[in-house]
């Protein structure tokens, strides 16, 4: 074996060893987790592209409606001085709404590297293809891996100006006391000049929410599902997913909207050596996919040390794209 095919498997021996330490350590707390940023494996990624294709997942189209409408406004705001600058995006997935702004940019003559980080090197790799063939005049460079050790290693790549894309309202996958750390620690690796984008889903009739996270077609209780296929081949487990119902929720005041898998029996699942115990009822906390009112998000900007540049809408006003400064 050569020294770089070893340093590769080095990296993957470390990277499941962490995966599988989280899952147990996740799967022995009180109350039982599992964590959504795991979802995506490359059954994961095409569940999740399904769901967006979903007429109640309302989410992806409105915040395309800004890609598409908004592009120049976009590109004004993010791309004021024409130096040349880094347009980071955090968790990119497929990019088929930067893919509109980034076409825009190299249209109008923009220096600029795209950098897309993501978890997935399955959808990073269809991503890079894609934009190949989309734009061949941009520059890429795909980063895999979780995004601050993945924003550091981009530092090391480039000093340039930094533009942060957080779009799809996959922010709303922290709590709002670990966006607020996580904005504020993303602030301090910012410099005056740079920018930060994040898409927020906006709070609104619950019912609009609830629908598009529990889906008639149970492509979301797939996708939920599927982490516990995922840890069945990847650890050795023997989870019954039919033993396991996905159940939703949305709380309209604190703007919540939480997914559960709940043990249908009382049973016993083994992940290698380890032996787990479920009671009759008992939920697997996975998913938080939190919702934010224009205030909220406000907020959010000025206790992580932002300020907020500019707001854009969806022609419905159910999503905004945030932009910030320092
Ligand atoms: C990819 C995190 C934005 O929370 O809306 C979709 C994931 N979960 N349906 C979201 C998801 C269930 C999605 N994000």
């Amino acid at each position: 074996m050569n020294s770089s095919l070893r340093s590769e498997n080095q990296i993957e021996t470390t990277t499941s060893y962490k995966f599988q330490k989280e899952i147990l350590d996740d799967l022995k707390s009180n109350p039982k987790k599992l964590s959504s940023k795991y979802f995506y494996d490359s059954k994961g990624d095409s569940l999740f592209q399904k769901i967006m294709a979903l007429e109640d997942y309302y989410l992806t189209k409105c915040e395309l409606d800004i890609f598409k409408n908004q592009t120049a406004e976009i590109a004004n705001l993010i791309n004021t001085e024409s130096k040349p600058f880094d347009l980071i995006e955090l968790g990119a997935g497929d990019a088929m709404k930067s893919t509109f702004l980034l076409e825009h940019l190299v249209r109008k003559g923009a220096n600029f590297t795209y950098m897309p980080i993501d978890i997935s090197a399955n959808i990073l790799s269809v991503l890079k293809t894609n934009l190949n063939n989309a734009i061949p005049e941009l520059n890429i460079i795909c980063l895999e891996g979780e995004y601050f050790e993945m924003i550091e290693k981009a530092m090391t790549i480039s000093s340039n100006r930094k533009v942060i894309l957080f779009l799809g309202s996959n922010i709303g996958n922290m709590e709002i006391a670990d966006a607020e750390q996580f904005c504020s620690k993303l602030k301090r690796k910012l410099n005056q000049e740079d920018n930060v984008l994040i898409g927020f889903d906006l709070k609104k009739h619950p019912k609009t929410i609830l629908r598009a996270y529990d889906d008639p077609t149970g492509v979301t209780a797939q996708f939920n599902l599927n982490l516990l296929v995922r840890i069945n081949h990847e650890l050795g487990a023997n989870f019954n997913i039919n033993q396991f119902e996905h159940y939703q929720t949305y709380d309209p005041i604190n703007g919540a909207c939480k997914s559960y898998l709940i043990s249908l029996i009382d049973q016993k699942v083994l992940i290698g050596e380890h032996q787990i115990h479920f009671a009759e009822n008992e939920p697997i906390f996975m998913e938080i996919s939190q919702k934010f009112s224009p205030a909220d998000i406000l907020k959010l900007a000025h206790r992580s040390g932002f300020d907020s540049l500019s707001e854009l809408y969806d022609s419905k006003k159910w999503f905004m794209d945030a932009i910030w400064q320092i």
